[in-house]
């Protein structure tokens, strides 16, 4: 099928830092030539060859790329080409992703389990406390040394995993991590990012104070007798699309099954956030110590249990996360493990030289532990081979700007690129290009390296410059999703969605199709997106999703090093 849109020139719609390298791309027709307007005075600002036309594949359009990085000067444009309605405007300026990276950390407290959001923080999303989970079951496949099927905890506080109402650990391993990683590799940033939170102003950066959150319930999610996670804590099936305060008939919530890559991620995460929280030891007296412990208790449980694999109950029907592959996790576990204790029988256990480096995903995470020893690499000890953390990086980012530079839409993305959570894959790729980009030297002028470059390209696609010309942000953009599959966004009688959330994108496998009242616009990978609220497979929101949008807005709103 035919692409439904009408033919129109996609830019980032947030707009671009003056440093940045600004591209658009533009439908192929006879025009070689285009303009910049200034979108103020109407008078063109600039003018340049549009690039070669080229077949892209994904969405089976010939485009030409429109590249104006000469233009800094701050201000409101347009891109004009003979034949095709003007560009809608965006902006050129330092500030460019200042309110997008701090709307995607707001993103999370909307999706605060346990919690009323109120009108001075929420505005016309405020709504009542769902969720408490201090009366969770223990589900008969979750028994332990000590507790027993049937068993009461107390589990409170944590994120709502997306447009369901369950927290899950393995998602929230990546997710967590992300929000720390930005916080341990752009502290000054981070800090500069104010959300506007409950807790603001309390010493602790706000995106610490959104990411202890979810650690808080994390840490809940121990078996204390043995050291095992949890693997999610749920309702038996997912919620009706009511508020969280009311979605109260699916049953009891319970803890389901210890799993061994909820375990090993819960180590991760725990031993980044013992790093993280010992300059806050002030705010929160214990918890780097705590979360230490928690970490190695989870480590070792691991040891003992190494081949766990999620398997669902028959009375349990939520998200499964499961993941038979668990060398990526035991990976990472031991990476971070390393990182913040220096003991080198973390780095063996690691396997480096059989750990291979990859786009990180909820389901892969070997990624996160190069990433990590790349970022520490100034401080790890003589056990850890340097130039192969380096390599493994910059060979990944290599690969993504080759990618990037056969693209006919000047971006690192082809049709295997788009299956479900399609966008978290595109800012993932950015957030690698971002680590490969901190090995190389500053330099002088602040131009923008390749890896800058081709992340840039990708952050540009999520925010509009793809063939389906819409920012996939909520709030942000011209054109953005009005119907994302969130419950709360459906539910709440507020005609706008609840915004800074990333929707999952297009996604080739359409496997929601069948559920959806109208048919999606095209068979096509990069045009398989429809912006209904029966959509799950292509419009949903996630936690894991948002994370990636935070460190990427937050890196690339900064001046280039
Ligand atoms: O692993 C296979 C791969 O081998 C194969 O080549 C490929 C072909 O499409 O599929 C891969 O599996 C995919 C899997 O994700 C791993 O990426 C499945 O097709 C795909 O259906 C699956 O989608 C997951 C989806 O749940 C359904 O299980 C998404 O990644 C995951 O983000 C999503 O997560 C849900 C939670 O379960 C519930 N809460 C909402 C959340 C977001 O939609
Ligand atoms: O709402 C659910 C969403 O959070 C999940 O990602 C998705 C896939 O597991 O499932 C959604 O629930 C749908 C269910 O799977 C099938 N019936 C329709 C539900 C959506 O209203």
């Amino acid at each position: 099928k035919a692409a439904a849109a009408a033919p129109r020139i996609q830019v980032n719609q947030v707009g671009y830092l003056p440093a940045a390298t600004k591209r658009a791309t533009v439908p192929a027709g006879a025009a070689t030539r285009f303009q910049l307007i200034d979108a103020d005075s109407g008078q063109a600002a600039w003018t340049g060859t549009l690039g070669a036309a080229a077949l892209w594949a994904p969405s089976r359009s010939k485009v030409r790329v429109a590249d104006f990085s000469p233009v800094t000067r701050p201000g409101s444009y347009r891109l004009r080409v003979a034949g095709l309605p003007d560009s809608d405007p965006f902006t050129i300026g330092p500030g460019a992703y200042d309110a997008l990276a701090a709307g995607a950390i707001r993103a999370f407290y909307f999706n605060r389990a346990g919690i009323a959001l109120t009108p001075d923080l929420a505005g016309p999303f405020a709504r009542p406390a769902g969720h408490p989970d201090t009366r969770v079951l223990i589900h008969a496949s979750a028994a332990g040394p000590k507790r027993k099927a049937g068993d009461i905890i107390s589990s409170p506080k944590g994120w709502y995993d997306a447009g369901d109402y369950n927290k899950y650990i393995v998602n929230s391993g990546i997710t967590v991590y992300t929000l720390l990683a930005a916080y341990e590799q752009m502290p000054d940033r981070m800090r500069a990012l104010k959300v506007g939170l409950p807790e603001s102003g309390n010493g602790l950066p706000d995106v610490l104070n959104e990411a202890l959150w979810n650690l808080d319930w994390m840490l809940t999610m121990q078996d204390p007798d043995d050291g095992g996670v949890y693997h999610k804590l749920t309702n038996p099936s997912f919620d009706g699309v009511v508020m969280p305060d009311v979605a109260t008939k699916s049953g009891d919530r319970v803890v389901v099954q210890k799993t061994t890559a909820a375990t090993l991620d819960f180590a991760a995460v725990m031993a980044v956030g013992s790093r993280v929280f010992k300059d806050f030891e002030k705010e929160r007296p214990g918890l780097s110590a705590r979360m230490l412990a928690a970490a190695r208790s989870a480590w070792d449980w691991a040891q003992a249990h190494p081949d766990v694999i999620y398997r669902q109950p028959p009375d349990i029907h939520t998200g499964d996360y499961g993941d038979p592959t668990l060398d990526d996790e035991f990976a990472w576990a031991a990476a971070e493990l390393y990182i913040t204790t220096g003991e080198d029988a973390f780095y063996a256990a690691m396997k480096p030289t059989k750990t291979t480096m990859t786009v990180p995903s909820w389901g892969d995470v070997r990624g996160l532990a190069w990433m990590s020893l790349a970022a520490h690499r100034d401080r790890l000890g003589a056990a850890a081979d340097r130039a192969l953390i380096e390599r493994r990086i910059r060979d990944l980012a290599d690969a993504l700007v080759a990618k990037g530079k056969t693209s006919a839409w000047g971006v690192a993305l082809d049709e295997k690129d788009f299956n479900w959570g399609s966008n978290s894959n595109v800012l993932n790729q950015a957030m690698v290009l971002l680590q490969a980009d901190r090995l190389d030297a500053p330099r002088p002028g602040g131009q923008p390296g390749t890896y800058r470059q081709t992340a840039q390209g990708l952050l540009d696609y999520v925010m509009g410059r793809n063939p389906l010309g819409m920012s996939m942000v909520t709030g942000f953009g011209t054109r953005s999703p009005m119907h994302p599959h969130h419950r709360p966004s459906e539910a709440d009688g507020v005609v706008a969605p609840v915004p800074g959330f990333v929707v999952g994108g297009a996604n080739a496998g359409q496997q929601d199709l069948k559920g959806c009242p109208v048919p999606y616009p095209s068979s096509l990978p990069a045009l398989s997106y429809l912006d209904h609220f029966c959509s799950y497979a292509s419009n949903e929101v996630a936690i894991n999703w948002n994370a990636p949008l935070v460190y990427v807005a937050a890196a690339l709103g900064a001046p280039p090093r």
